[in-house]
């Protein structure tokens, strides 16, 4: 696999910065082509390739910013 779109939920995000938060925190990363983050459904849309970031990675990066994440199938 490389390229891939993964659907992850997040807890914990409040307000519009908390948004802006994750997508900054996110789009940071080598490997991360776009991520959407919706606050009303709590869940983000994130497409990176998984050679260069592991999802992981991501949800690692997120959780350090202050948020929960938890991964759907
Ligand atoms: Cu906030």
């Amino acid at each position: 696999m490389s390229k891939q779109t993964q659907v992850i939920h997040i807890e914990g995000m409040t307000c519009g910065g908390c948004v802006k938060s994750v997508q900054d925190v996110v789009s940071t990363l080598k490997g991360v082509q776009s991520i959407e983050v919706s606050l009303e459904e709590k869940q983000g849309t994130v497409s990176f390739d998984d050679d260069v970031v592991s999802l992981s990675r991501i949800v690692d990066t997120i959780e350090e910013a202050g948020f929960d994440v938890v991964i759907a199938d």
